[in-house]
């Protein structure tokens, strides 16, 4: 008899010691699953990596096509939130050099997608470019060559970053 009422205080000891087990276990998944990136984390976008979870590409500029448009690993980019003159308008060529000075071709480039609004009519990708560690959006529209494009503010995953909301998102 004794023997089997030891039987259960074990069994239900060893129940917690498993409960204990797994929550520990799991907790440790969950922190190596966040350190490598496996479950991404909310954070504000920045030289070394992107914020949300739409594409974060690294890559090299392959072209520069007008103020703020460019080419990176393949993908067309459309800098969010920048409205540069349309080409063949005033301060489109000076728009196009400032991006080609920023970001010259074979320069390496971090693309961050905007997670509200992935792309544009036209298909572009939208994002946040950074090259030499600058972020190019925003470097633009703080040079004069462009303009904050202030309908979007709302839309987009950056519209509310203290970069955007000082060049007048709000
Ligand atoms: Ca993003």
């Amino acid at each position: 008899m004794r023997g089997r009422r030891k039987i259960p205080s074990i069994g239900l000891r060893s129940g917690k010691k498993k409960i204990i087990y797994l929550i520990l276990s799991l907790l440790l998944t969950i922190g190596y699953a966040v350190r490598r990136n496996v479950i991404p984390i909310p954070r504000t976008s920045d030289s070394s990596g992107c914020s949300g979870t739409a594409a974060c590409i690294s890559g090299f500029v392959e072209r520069v096509i007008d103020g703020d448009t460019l080419e990176v690993g393949g993908q067309r980019i459309r800098l969010v939130l920048v409205n540069a003159p349309e080409r063949g308008t005033r301060g489109a060529p000076e728009a196009t050099e400032f991006l080609r000075e920023m970001c010259p071709a074979g320069a390496a480039a971090l693309v961050d997608q905007d997670d509200l609004q992935l792309t544009d009519d036209y298909g572009r990708m939208l994002a946040v470019v950074w090259c030499n560690g600058k972020r190019v959006n925003e470097e633009i529209i703080r040079a004069g060559r462009a303009k904050i494009y202030g309908r979007f503010c709302r839309k987009s995953e950056f519209g509310m970053e203290p970069w955007a909301i000082a060049l007048g998102c709000e």
